[in-house]
């Protein structure tokens, strides 16, 4: 019996061996933790297609939550406001002085009370980044990136993100972040199991904007 289970067990790490977690940590140019960072991987073979989610952006205390949304290419995103007074979610340009166009422009008037939709979902079918902003709130903003490839994640407080499922073999790492000026160096790996990597954004990011006191009453 004992022998059946060693066997079993030598058969679920060869399985594993072939989907590999990636766990990468990113740090700013001076080398402090970057979050906010969406971090991809695009294998050198043929990768399979992005399967779309749903995925909630909240609209709370004048935030949006989570702060940098991804999303796999086709996904629907549910924009939800729990605060008790109205937003007007837009999409913005995003990059320096939001000169590149939204990936989707949009509007969404959401209520409270009651009164209208305190909900509304919108489809992104292609890849690219989007500003949120609202037509109430001038300081209100987040970030939402729409990535063709399903191996995709953000960065937390301590710069760290986990990407699971790879395929083993050559692939290639990049870097977005809503900040950036120019694009990030790109950086190849070599998959195989489970492993570790480390990257750098080329700039030190300002720290997130913090809502403005006096938008808080509407
Ligand atoms: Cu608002």
């Amino acid at each position: 019996m004992k022998t059946h289970a060693t066997l079993l067990l030598l058969a679920l790490a060869g399985a594993s061996a072939s989907a590999a977690d990636l766990q990468v940590t990113v740090a700013t140019a001076s080398g402090r933790p970057a979050p906010d960072v969406v971090v991809m991987v695009v294998p050198a073979g043929e990768a399979p297609a992005a399967t779309p989610a749903t995925v909630d952006i909240v609209q709370k205390d004048n935030r949006f939550d989570p702060y940098v949304t991804v999303v796999p290419a086709g996904s629907t995103v549910r924009f939800v406001n729990r605060d008790p007074y109205d937003h007007h979610v837009r999409s913005l340009g995003s990059g320096p002085l939001g000169a590149v166009p939204p990936a989707k422009s949009f509007e969404l008037r959401l209520s409270a009370n009651g009164k209208g939709k305190a909900q509304d979902s919108v489809v992104f079918e292609a890849p690219g980044a989007v500003t949120l902003g609202c037509h109430i709130h001038g300081s209100m903003r987040g970030h939402l990136f729409i990535s063709a490839t399903p191996f995709v994640a953000v960065t937390d407080e301590f710069g760290r993100a986990t990407l699971r499922g790879l395929p083993d073999g050559a692939a290639e790492m990049r870097l977005w972040h809503p900040d950036q000026i120019t694009g990030q160096n790109a950086q190849t790996l070599t998959l195989a199991g489970s492993t570790n990597a480390k990257a750098a954004l080329s700039f030190n990011p300002p720290r997130r904007p913090m809502p403005r006191k006096g938008d808080y009453e509407n």
